[in-house]
């Protein structure tokens, strides 16, 4: 019998590279990106940014603020060597905000969301310690509406009680029939079942890799490494 402890061990844990930041919705159009893509969408603060540095193991990759709003930008990280993307997006329902940049957030979220046609899933964070919202609804309704799979997670599991976390589980599983990963970015509790879920939902197909394998050397053939 295999050992299979000893081969997940071998198994390298993927890494994570910063590949575009997209203020507008200008550059948010020109920027053509095929890879499979899961959006990481949730409330202003519910950890989405924390979430990619926990999954990197790194501290600063993404930007990490107490104060809600701090992700202004649609942030694409690659997840190496599988080769989707992470998708960071601004956080919706936070009221401090001033009218036009909700507005502007909410334009960016809704665009990245209606126009990428690489999108695989979308990781929906929830809070574990606040009651279901109307925002994360009309997310999951939107995602139910666009045929999207829904990876529904949990975040700041360090901070509930056992009961708070399995009623938000059962709550949620009914909503979307999808059972919840429960994590935490400060005690990594989930962050190894949410990369294995996270992987599964990005997997690239053989017929899609030749196709990106050949765009490559199609890129090294018109644009020879320069040394500039
Ligand atoms: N205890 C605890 N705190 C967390 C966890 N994840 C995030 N936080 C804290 O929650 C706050 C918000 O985290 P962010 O990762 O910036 O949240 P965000 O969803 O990216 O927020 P926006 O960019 O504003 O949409 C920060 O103070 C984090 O330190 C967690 O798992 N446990
Ligand atoms: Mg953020």
């Amino acid at each position: 019998m295999p050992d299979t402890n000893t081969e997940k061990k071998n198994v390298p844990a993927p890494t994570l590279e910063l590949l575009a930041t997209l203020y507008t919705l200008d550059q948010l159009k020109s920027y053509v990106h095929d890879r499979p893509q899961i959006a990481l969408a949730g409330r202003s603060n519910v950890g989405k940014s924390s979430l990619i540095n926990a999954l990197a193991r790194r501290k600063k990759l993404a930007k990490v603020s107490s104060e809600p709003g701090k992700t202004r930008s649609v942030n694409l990280f690659e997840v190496k060597p599988d080769g989707f993307c992470l998708t960071d997006l601004p956080g919706y329902g936070y009221a401090r905000r001033g009218h036009e940049e909700r507005r502007s957030w909410a334009e960016l979220i809704q665009n990245y969301l209606e126009k990428t046609p690489a999108l695989r899933a979308l990781a929906l964070l929830i809070d574990c310690r606040i009651p279901t919202q109307e925002s994360d609804r009309v997310m999951a309704d939107f995602a139910k509406a666009h045929k999207l799979p829904v990876i529904p997670i949990l975040t700041k599991a360090d901070k509930c009680t056992l009961k708070e976390r399995s009623a938000q589980m059962k709550t949620w599983e009914r909503i979307l029939g999808v059972k919840p990963v429960a994590v935490s970015s400060v005690s990594k509790l989930g962050i190894d079942e949410l990369w294995a879920r996270l992987r599964e939902a990005g997997r690239i197909e053989e017929v899609e890799e030749a196709a990106v394998t050949a765009e490559n050397a199609a890129e090294n053939i018109e644009s020879p490494a320069s040394a500039e």
